[in-house]
């Protein structure tokens, strides 16, 4: 496990003999970067081929959903996908991207991983990975989608005491270093893998229902400044969250720019 705070996500290193069709085949990658979707956004912009990864080993202005701020220090994976998916299928590049992770967690270090509704994946309800997708869509075709994956690998947690509330890493939760290239590597071939079966979308949505650590919860969800709160009843095929109210009602809320905490 020595010397894996060093390990480099160089180009070379990550695409030699990959496994995979086209997902991590052009590796664009940068020691430090404000933001590897950003980035990303620019290549699909001028005609990166599909399955071209941004990769960086630190972020200066990493991006959450809503203009909020993901941290990306060293030790940590940040990365960006570029797809150019059906818009039929826009819908479940979400739930791929979650399950592809919590995969490749559970194979490479054997922690058990869960999905809160709609982006985060956690172990033992904290935070360990954040996924930001960002598309663009004109006229019913999709231009590009950004699968911008942060995963916190080889973070000391006591280092960010305020994260530390709510986040974990993955040497954190095992008590010792991981590989980012294997962990990386394996989500590439995870992500090829559920995206090229697509066309099952009903088995992908079965996974992806399996893995919700929110349904059946109490939640409070804020979308702008509307606020629901209710039980996290079900999810619908196309991801969005169905809200119990206290009053019986059932509200379907689509995963987009909104929060959901837990209420109790
Ligand atoms: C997310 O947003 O969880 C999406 C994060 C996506 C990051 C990737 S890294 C590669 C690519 N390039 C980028 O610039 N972004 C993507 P959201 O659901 O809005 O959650 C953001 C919240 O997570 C923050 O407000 C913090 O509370 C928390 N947070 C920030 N950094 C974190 C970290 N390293 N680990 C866990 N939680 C964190």
């Amino acid at each position: 496990m020595q010397g894996l705070m060093k390990e480099r996500l160089t180009q070379t290193a990550i695409s030699r003999n990959l496994p995979t069709k086209f997902i991590g085949k052009k590796v664009i990658y940068h020691p430090v970067l404000p933001s590897t979707n950003e980035l990303a956004k620019q290549s699909a912009r001028s005609g990166a081929p599909e399955g071209t990864i941004v990769v960086a080993d630190q972020q200066t202005a990493g991006r959450g959903r809503l203009k909020r701020l993901w941290l990306s220090p060293p030790g940590s994976i940040a990365l960006s996908i570029i797809l150019y998916p059906d818009l039929a299928h826009l819908p479940y590049i979400i739930m791929l991207s979650s399950l592809a992770v919590v995969y490749t967690i559970e194979q490479i270090t054997g922690l058990k991983a869960q999905i809160k509704w709609p982006n985060d994946i956690l172990i033992d309800g904290k935070k360990v990975c954040g996924i930001l997708i960002e598309t663009d869509v004109q006229r019913n075709k999709v231009k590009y989608a950004i699968v911008g994956i942060g995963i916190n690998v080889n973070i000391r947690m006591a280092d960010f005491p305020d994260l530390g509330k709510i986040a974990t890493s993955l040497s954190h939760e095992l008590g010792h270093e991981v590989s980012r290239l294997q962990l990386l590597r394996r989500l590439l071939v995870e992500m090829e893998r559920l995206y090229l079966n697509l066309p099952a979308k009903e088995n992908l949505y079965r996974e992806w229902q399996e893995r919700l650590t929110t349904l059946g919860k109490k939640v409070v969800v804020t979308s702008g400044d509307t606020r629901y709160e209710g039980i996290a009843e079900s999810v619908t095929a196309v991801g969005s969250l169905l809200l119990r109210g206290s009053d019986g009602s059932l509200k379907e809320i689509t995963a987009g720019d909104v929060t959901l905490r837990t209420s109790s």
